[in-house]
């Protein structure tokens, strides 16, 4: 089995918030790899990652990274690979240090970013992706968002039975 999907993180203290991808492509049965890259501590590594990732047959990279997150930008720099950012939050910044740099990338060299932790979204946001040319994760993505409607549903069904004398 060949990884479609592959998963960086910049630390293994971000491996918490990048578990909630890892857990979402298992569920999905997406055959995905995770590794920890670093763009400042391991450059080099980086690179050659990013170069090789297409012709490995990776479809879609997400990258995770906290502070000074250089590693999504980075990696999308040398690939036509799609890259989905997610800004961690580690620092007194809380999370918004990563978010700017991850989505402040100049014009031709896209990734796209998502909420600070958001790895969950990021991994639905690769199966995305892969299930426009593949119809099987496209059944399952339907199924996937109408259980979340569903859950909406429900949720409506419980409010209504809250009883107040002023509720209408
Ligand atoms: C970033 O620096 C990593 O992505 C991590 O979020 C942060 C801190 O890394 P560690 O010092 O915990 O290894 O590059």
């Amino acid at each position: 089995m060949s990884p479609l999907v592959s998963i960086i993180m910049g630390s293994t203290s971000d491996l918490p918030v990048m578990e909630k991808a890892c857990q979402f492509l298992e569920e999905m049965e997406i055959p995905f790899e995770v590794n920890a890259l670093s763009a400042h501590r391991t450059p080099a590594e980086v690179s050659d990652f990013a170069r090789n990732a297409a012709s490995r047959g990776i479809k879609c990279i997400i990258a995770g990274a906290g502070m000074a997150a250089a590693l999504p930008g980075v990696i999308a720099a040398e690939t036509v690979v799609p890259v989905i950012g997610v800004p961690i939050k580690g620092s007194v910044l809380e999370g918004l240090d990563a978010t700017f740099a991850i989505m402040q990338m100049p014009p031709g060299i896209p990734v796209a970013t998502v909420a600070i932790n958001g790895a969950q979204n990021a991994a639905i946001l690769a199966m995305q992706i892969l299930a426009q040319s593949d119809e099987t994760l496209m059944q399952k993505l339907v199924a996937y968002k109408a259980g979340l409607k569903k859950k909406i549903v429900k949720a409506n069904e419980d409010l209504a039975k809250l009883e107040y004398k002023f509720k209408c």
